[in-house]
């Protein structure tokens, strides 16, 4: 096979924030186990990140604290790396876009176009806040989005439906500032012509696409900016912290951040090629057109990744020697939510990288975040899940057979791989089995299917354990110790080839169980052949997953309340005459049941006073039917009746919904009589 030559990319988090689940999720933990099976099959590959360190939103940071900029870039900076370094992520190099030889880059892009005048100077309005006496960049602006209605909108884009748009399309525009509605003004900016590259764009990602198969949702995102037609876009705005533009005659202007931040792959490979004492090496992945190049990013970043900086590159091209390559796949993620809501820093919603990772290894947070990539659709970290997924996949699977495994062959064959005899029909559908995995888990993977890809190495766990199950070694150990030694034998490769498989998604484990065969990863297709001899000396085996107690977990769900600052839902009032109709009173419950083809429904029998009643509740995901028996409810009890079901229900029963959308009834005290009115 012949090596590839790959560049992968991973979109430059801003160092204005610290990173949490959800970047995770979109641009990082998948790249890394593309990057780690691409390092195991032997391509040569690099993998190049860092720091988007200029930008509005690092000035407003930095205003609202009272420090500089650069305060503000080197404290994110340096909490960010380390965070991706506890999870495990293997850049090449982690660089960042305020370095020198960044702002050289970018600058020399700038003036390569400026020089063959591709640019247009172009006198344009732009916000203009009268109070503060001074233009207003994008994210100082709020208003309503022309597209969308969102009002929560930027003054040139709208991060709910992507659209971007000049400043004086915005309805309704407001300064942060001064909460003052802004003039527009003029001011002279550069425009890039992004409209005259439309036809080569499209050819371009249609080229792409046939060979190599682009994600539906990146693609109809494009397809959609294609269609309203790409206009001009302004490449220059009037601040002060960014690359400052090149010319004399710009003063206070500074290249627009998404204009040098794609520039900064480029100048993040410049920086490796000069670590590794070879300062031309960048462009052996840039300017050579047999490197694939994948970037992968978040949804939110597809048009900057797919239209501008393509369309820039071409521009470079068109005046240049030296061409650059474009992004041979851009495998965008949508978005992974928090429990059910986006994550927000602002509202205290979800938890940073660190933190996670000082209560939970990082390997159990990169199966279940792998397990649960929003590669098609957004999905969400639920706690429950995570714990879930941790004792009954990684510890009751994985772990399981490892360790069982293990045991009996220090127990019974003095930790040594014991000998292959005759092979049975099972044994040999056994290896036939361990020998498809690493072709059927690297194909997804190099499709971009990490969450099939995880699946399926789950899978070699699960054959794994059927096979110990099926020949019952601790049967054979007493009849027929040789055969009983096979299995092991045959049990200590499966332990190799998941070790091996697995190490893209969990390279701590891998390590740990390369440890415990006291043996060392090969090359990927190599895995699944027999790669410990027999005889070989095994080390002791060590825990591989913990369990996660609810205890473990509790105090992050309850973390999750009502985040701050955002107002309980308040329906429309009313008055305490409309309140005095709903009769409520205190119900026993005598017995209860699960209703046939109901996930949701319990029918339970209550007493109220000297009444009894059937009342059906929606609890049956949070309650076994016996735990509600001698419990004090309370009921609305002149509800008008209803059927569910084909069930009749007299009343309601009043619960409460948790942040996991479980209803758990509110109970009254138990001295308290049935039949009781509550008010
Ligand atoms: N910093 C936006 C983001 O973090 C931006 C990405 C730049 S990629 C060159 O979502
Ligand atoms: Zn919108």
């Amino acid at each position: 096979m012949e090596r590839e030559k790959i560049l992968v990319t991973s979109a430059l988090p801003y160092a204005n924030g610290k990173i949490h689940l959800g970047h995770l999720s979109g641009a990082y933990l998948p790249a890394d186990i593309y990057v780690r099976y691409n390092r195991l099959k032997g391509n040569d590959i690099i993998y190049v990140c860092g720091s988007d360190e200029h930008g509005v939103p690092i000035t407003i940071t930095a205003d609202q604290e009272g420090i500089t900029p650069q305060d503000v870039i080197d404290r994110y900076h340096e909490q960010n790396k380390a965070a991706f370094e506890k999870f495990g992520m293997s850049f090449d190099i982690y660089s960042r876009t305020s370095l020198p030889i960044h702002h050289e880059t970018a600058k020399e892009f700038f003036l390569s176009y400026h020089g063959r005048d591709l640019l247009n100077e172009n006198k344009s309005m732009h916000f203009y806040d009268e109070k503060a006496t001074m233009f207003l960049p994008d994210r100082y602006v709020e208003g309503t989005c022309p597209r969308c209605g969102n009002e929560e909108a930027r003054s040139d884009e709208c991060e709910n439906c992507g659209a971007l748009y000049e400043p004086e399309e915005l309805l309704k525009p407001k300064s942060k500032i001064t909460g003052d509605s802004p003039i527009l003004k003029e001011t002279s900016h550069w425009y890039f012509p992004l409209g005259d590259y439309q036809e080569r764009l499209e050819n371009y990602l249609q080229d792409v696409n046939e060979k190599y198969g682009w994600k539906d949702n990146v693609l109809q995102q494009c397809k959609s900016w294609f269609k309203d037609g790409l206009k001009d876009r302004a490449v220059t705005r009037d601040l002060d912290w960014g690359v400052k533009v090149p010319l004399d005659s710009a003063i206070g202007k500074v290249l627009y951040v998404w204009f040098e931040a794609v520039l900064g792959y480029i100048s993040a490979t410049k920086e490796l090629s000069i670590q590794r004492g070879n300062p031309e090496m960048w462009k052996d992945y840039w300017q050579n057109k047999d490197t694939k190049y994948v970037a992968f990013i978040g949804k939110d970043n597809i048009v900057f990744h797919t239209i501008i900086f393509p369309s820039m590159l071409m521009a470079w091209n068109d005046g240049n020697e030296n061409q650059y390559i474009l992004p041979q796949n851009v495998p965008a993620n949508e978005f992974l939510n928090f429990e059910g809501k986006k994550f927000s820093k602002s509202r205290g919603w979800g938890i940073d990288v660190d933190e996670f990772l000082d209560l939970f290894p990082a390997d159990l947070l990169r199966y279940t975040l792998a397990a649960n990539l929003p590669e098609n659709k957004d999905t969400d970290f639920y706690w429950k899940e995570f714990q879930a997924k941790t004792n009954g996949e990684l510890a009751d699977i994985f772990g399981n057979f490892v360790n069982r495994t293990f045991i009996f062959a220090h127990k019974h064959f003095e930790g040594k791989v014991p000998a292959r005899s005759k092979l049975e029909k099972i044994d040999e559908d056994m290896l036939n089995t361990i020998s498809g995995f690493p072709k059927s888990v690297g194909e997804y993977l190099e499709r971009y299917k990490v969450k099939d890809g995880l699946f399926e190495m789950m899978n070699l766990a699960r054959a794994g354990n059927k096979y110990f199950n099926d020949s019952e070694p601790w049967v054979l150990l007493k009849t027929d110790k040789e055969r009983c030694g096979t299995i092991i034998n045959i049990c200590l490769q499966t332990i190799y080839t998941l070790a091996e498989i697995f190490s893209p998604v969990l390279p701590e484990t891998s390590e740990k169980i390369f440890g415990m065969l006291n043996s060392k990863i090969t090359d990927w297709d190599s895995c699944a052949k027999d790669n410990l001899p027999v005889g070989h000396q095994l080390n002791m085996a060590q825990i591989l997953f913990t369990k996660i107690e609810d205890k473990d977990i509790e105090p992050q769900i309850n973390k999750i309340g009502v985040p701050e600052g955002e107002p309980e839902v308040v329906s429309d009032e009313i008055t305490i005459d409309d309140f005095a109709k709903v009769q409520l009173k205190i119900a026993e419950v005598l017995a209860a049941e699960n209703i046939k083809k109901s996930e949701k429904l319990l029918k339970l029998q209550l007493r109220v006073g000297n009444e009894e009643r059937q009342v059906i509740a929606g609890i049956a995901q949070s309650y076994e039917p016996s735990e509600l028996i001698g419990k004090k409810v309370i009921i609305v009890a002149n509800l008008k009746k209803a059927k569910l079901f084909g069930n009749e229900s007299q009343g309601m029963v009043l619960a409460v919904e948790g942040v996991d959308g479980k209803l758990r009834v509110i109970e009254a005290n138990s001295s308290v009589e049935s039949g009781s009115i509550v008010r």
